[in-house]
C-alpha cells in the first residue's frame, strides 16, 4: 500500500526526518510518499501558521487521492487541517497528534504531552478535549523549543526535552509522553531508553494506525461532516 504522509511546513529537511520515521514504522509491503506543499509557513507554532498551512495541506491530500493512495497521514502535531482533509478524502486520514495520544493510552494511565513552545499548548489542549482524551493527559507541557530549533544540530532541544520529560514524570504522575511535534520523530527510541518509559513519536503512531485501517477496509466516511465539499465557485 501507499501512503501519503504530509508536512505541512515547508521545512524539506523536516519532510526528510519525517519519512525516514514513517519508513522505520511501515510495515513490509507499504511504501511512504512523502511530502510538503510548495509554499506555506516553514513552521507551524500555533493557530495563525497553522492556518496558513491548511490550503496547501489540502492541495497535497487532493493529488494523494487523485493517485489512489491507501491513505493519508498529517505529519503536524496540531493535526492541522484534519477534519478539512477528511471531507475531502475518501482514503482514511489520521493526523499524528490524535494517533500519539491514542497509542499513549493504550500503554499508560496517564501520559504527558511535551511540546515546543508555550504558544502551541492550547490547540493541543483543545485536540485533547474534542478527541475525548483529556482525561488521560496529565498536563501538555512546552520544551521552549523553536520548531526549526529542532533541525539545528548544535541547538539545546534535546537538553531541554529531556527536562520537561523528568518533570513531567516526577511532578505530573506521567506514566508515558508523547513527543508534541513532527520534528521530534527522531528522538522517541532514545528517550524511552533513558528516562525507562514508553515515548510515542506520532508519525510512527500514524503510519501503524492507518495501515490498521487499511487492513481492516475501514476508510473515511462520506456521511455528516465528512461528505464530499459541494462544488462552489472560489474567487
Ligand atoms: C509540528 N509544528 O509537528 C508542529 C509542532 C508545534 O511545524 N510541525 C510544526 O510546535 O505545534
Amino acid at each position: 500500500m501507499d501512503i501519503l504522509v504530509v508536512n505541512p511546513n515547508t521545512t524539506v529537511s523536516m519532510t526528510e526526518k519525517i519519512r525516514r520515521a514513517a519508513e522505520r514504522a511501515a510495515a513490509p509491503g507499504t511504501r511512504i510518499v512523502a511530502v510538503n506543499p510548495p509554499v506555506g509557513p516553514e513552521s507551524i507554532e500555533g493557530f495563525y501558521d497553522d492556518a496558513l498551512a491548511v490550503p496547501g495541506l489540502l492541495a497535497e491530500i487532493a493529488k494523494g487521492e487523485a493517485q489512489g493512495v491507501a491513505a493519508h497521514v498529517i505529519a503536524c502535531f496540531d493535526d492541522t487541517g484534519l477534519d478539512a482533509a477528511r471531507a475531502l478524502a475518501v482514503a482514511p486520514v489520521v493526523g499524528i497528534g490524535e494517533a500519539a495520544f491514542h497509542a499513549a493510552s493504550l500503554v499508560a494511565g496517564r501520559f504527558a504531552v511535551v511540546t515546543t513552545l508555550a504558544r502551541s499548548v492550547p490547540a493541543i489542549e483543545f485536540n485533547l478535549l474534542r478527541y475525548g482524551l483529556a482525561t488521560r493527559c496529565a498536563r501538555v507541557r512546552a520544551a521552549d523549543v523553536p520548531v526549526l530549533a529542532l533541525e539545528e544540530r548544535r541547538s539545546d532541544a534535546c537538553e531541554r526535552i529531556d527536562a520537561q520529560i523528568a518533570a513531567a514524570k516526577a511532578d505530573d504522575g506521567a506514566e508515558a509522553i508523547v513527543l508534541g511535534c513532527a520534528g521530534m520523530a527522531d528522538l522517541a527510541a532514545e528517550l524511552t531508553a533513558r528516562h525507562g518509559l514508553p515515548v510515542v513519536d506520532g508519525v510512527a503512531a500514524a503510519v501503524a494506525l492507518v495501515e490498521m485501517l487499511v487492513r481492516l477496509g475501514l476508510r473515511t466516511s462520506k456521511l455528516g461532516g465528512y461528505a464530499p465539499p459541494l462544488p462552489k465557485g472560489l474567487a
